[in-house]
């Protein structure tokens, strides 16, 4: 009786050692939150032949279960769980692999039990994805955007803490309202103005009107918000929007032909965007073939390929005079962005000087 009231009480502790254990599990899990992290592809989830090979590597290699799995650490800050949205290299990304992840995005950011979503993709492009989504996506919970410079085979591989900082930021109630981020190097950038500066290095990335903020062993430290529309505030919405117009990109530099121009005036576009030197400059022998795309119906962005500054309307051109619009501070592949999602909405060129001013 007494061995086998010996056993009960022994079974008895280990059965509340257990519940106990799992109650403090279970605790610590509902007090971190669930962050949902989405893989799209690049260098993040890129792999080289060796150690050395920092550069040369096959970016979209590792699926995002591998990822999270060679990141224990997530744990500690928040409940993690991935989804592969796509496995490419972000040059190669389409307007409809744009709106794919946007979509679900939105449809994540709805659900109750998602806290924040991260964002893996390739550096080359992701200011492009990060400008798009902070235009469409209605929501106020964390979006953020991480990739690496390097593979995650490569000697100071950049993406396990790039994405550690990620997820954390996406768990963060600070990062609420903020628009969509980007953590790379230790830095918060606002998705809107940050923009890749640098082909190689681990500090590619940067704003021209700076960080909001850092981010320090899964602490977020914040001293600046954006000002310009975004999310909650945007009068844009993915779940509106089924298709994006075709908008293209005309360089301006010395000696160029009007050939391009030409060619995509031709070819069903909503608008041209025109990067051209200086504050948007348009060469003489350029003006009459943007101006026939005007008459054709498509819209003329006058951006510049000048990375900082701003495009200032009237002063290298008479753009009330040609109807033409300008890109303000956004360089030709925002510039694109940002024209797409507006002519979801109108056509009309001061509606949509207006939006460039705001977005
Ligand atoms: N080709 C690059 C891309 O996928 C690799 C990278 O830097 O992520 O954007």
């Amino acid at each position: 009786m007494r061995i086998h009231f010996g056993i009960d009480k022994f079974m008895a502790g280990a059965a509340i050692a257990a519940l106990s254990a799992f109650a403090s599990i279970a605790h610590a899990q509902a007090a971190k939150p669930n962050v949902v992290i989405l893989a799209t592809g690049g260098t993040i989830a890129g792999a080289g032949a060796s150690a050395i090979n920092s550069a040369t590597y096959a970016a979209a290699k590792v699926g995002v279960e591998k990822l999270i799995a060679g990141l224990p650490e997530l744990a500690n800050v928040a409940n993690v769980r991935g989804e592969q949205v796509f496995q490419v290299a972000s040059e190669s990304l389409t307007n409809d692999n744009l709106l794919t992840l946007a979509k679900r995005v939105s449809a994540l950011a709805k659900q109750a039990d998602v806290d924040g979503i991260v964002i893996t993709h390739g550096t080359d492009t992701v200011e492009e994805t990060a400008y798009f989504l902070t235009l469409v996506e209605r929501t106020n919970k964390p979006i953020v955007m991480v990739a690496s410079m390097r593979p995650g085979t490569a000697l100071s591989a950049d993406g396990a803490l790039n994405l550690y900082d990620a997820v954390a930021v996406a768990g963060s109630k600070d990062a609420m309202g903020k628009g969509v981020l980007l953590t790379m190097n230790d830095t918060i950038d606002s998705g809107r103005d940050v923009s890749k500066n640098v082909n190689i290095k681990t500090n590619a990335f940067s704003s021209q009107w700076g960080p909001l903020g850092m981010i320090v062993e899964g602490k977020s430290y914040w001293f600046r918000a954006p000002i310009k529309r975004h999310t909650m505030n945007s009068e844009f919405d993915i779940d509106t929007i089924t298709s994006l117009p075709n908008v293209e990109i005309a360089m301006g530099y010395e000696g160029v032909a009007p050939t391009a121009i030409e060619a995509l005036g031709k070819s069903g576009i909503k608008a041209l965007v025109h990067g051209g030197p200086g504050n948007g400059s348009v060469a003489d022998r350029i003006v009459p073939y943007l101006q026939k795309v005007r008459a054709d119906g498509a819209i003329v962005i006058r951006s510049a390929r000048v990375p900082d500054g701003f495009v200032l309307r009237n002063a290298e051109q008479p753009d009330d005079k040609y109807d033409w619009v300008v890109a303000h501070d956004l360089r030709p592949q925002k510039a694109r962005i940002l024209a797409m999602v507006a002519l979801t909405k109108t056509s009309d060129t001061k509606e949509l000087q207006r939006i460039f001013w705001e977005y």
